[in-house]
């Protein structure tokens, strides 16, 4: 497959647009980092796209320091073994530099940057919050296009904006962790509201059944949704420690989608 040396001026965007769309397809994945760059530029070349996807989009949210970086790490490693393919799409509302230094520290992703099974791209705001939440979007559907088994959307916090950037995701695990006032953090932000898995990592630690069963108590009392009742499960994701039956929950969540 050839790759398009560069958007050259004399050709029309959208013809570049189509030759990036086949290499990505084709699995180069630097066409599809392009993509994206170009689709954060101009979104309005990407209003067509047409995916038809067999990936799972899995959501992970949650207080800052609770372990989702350790946790989509645990994913990776437990998913590559069994050859899926996965890319990871950070983002970041509160940092305004796409794919900075804080966040690469962040998504702490490193042992897996050279592996071609995993794509990693982070996002972070450029002015407003509906930006992000759209080149997300756009993220997610250029990533299925290239056609990884999961995509895994990693966003920091707990406030209105992952809120709104986790709609795009089809399962949502919230992660929490013993001793860091979740019961509060639970109460606002509709993070009750959003979660189908609710992870309490760190259970390596005191205080990990307690927050679990606060939890237990806090969703019981939200309204009830659809045909799914949120899971609630403890792991460490450190050692590794649950990261099957998470697997096997976020799996469970698609089938009854
Ligand atoms: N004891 C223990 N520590 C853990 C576990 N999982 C993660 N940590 C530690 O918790 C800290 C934060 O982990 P991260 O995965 O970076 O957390 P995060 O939620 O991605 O953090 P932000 O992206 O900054 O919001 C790190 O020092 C991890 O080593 C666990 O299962 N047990
Ligand atoms: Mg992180």
């Amino acid at each position: 497959m050839t790759y398009p040396p560069s958007m050259a001026a004399d050709k029309s965007e959208s013809s570049s647009v189509l030759e990036l769309i086949a290499a990505a397809k084709s699995g180069d994945r630097k066409s599809l980092a392009k993509l994206i760059t170009f689709a954060e530029n101009t979104p309005e070349e990407f209003k067509e796209l047409d995916t038809n996807s067999n990936s799972h989009v899995v959501g992970i949210t949650g207080s800052p320091g609770v372990g989702k970086s350790t946790t989509v790490n645990a994913l990776i490693t437990y998913l590559r073994a069994r050859d899926k393919s996965i890319a990871v799409i950070a983002v970041d509302p509160s940092s305004p530099i796409s794919g900075g230094a804080l966040l690469g520290d962040r998504i702490r992703l490193t042992e897996h940057f050279l592996d071609p099974g995993v794509f990693i791209r982070s996002l972070a705001t450029r002015g407003h919050l509906g930006g992000l939440s759209a080149s997300t979007a756009l993220t997610i559907q250029l990533a299925q296009l290239a056609g990884f088994d999961y995509i895994i959307v990693e966003t920091v916090g707990v406030g209105q904006s992952e809120v709104e950037i986790m709609k795009h995701a089809e399962t949502v695990v919230v992660v929490m962790a013993p001793g860091m006032g979740d019961g509060i953090q639970a109460s606002k932000a509709g993070i009750l509201e959003i979660g189908d898995i609710y992870l309490v990592n760190k259970s390596d630690r005191d205080g990990a059944q307690e927050t679990a069963k606060e939890l237990e108590k806090s969703l019981h009392l939200s309204p009830r949704r659809g045909k799914w009742q949120p899971v609630i499960l403890l792991g460490s994701m450190e050692k590794q420690i649950g990261i099957e039956e998470l697997v096997k929950t976020i799996s469970e969540h698609h089938e009854v989608l």
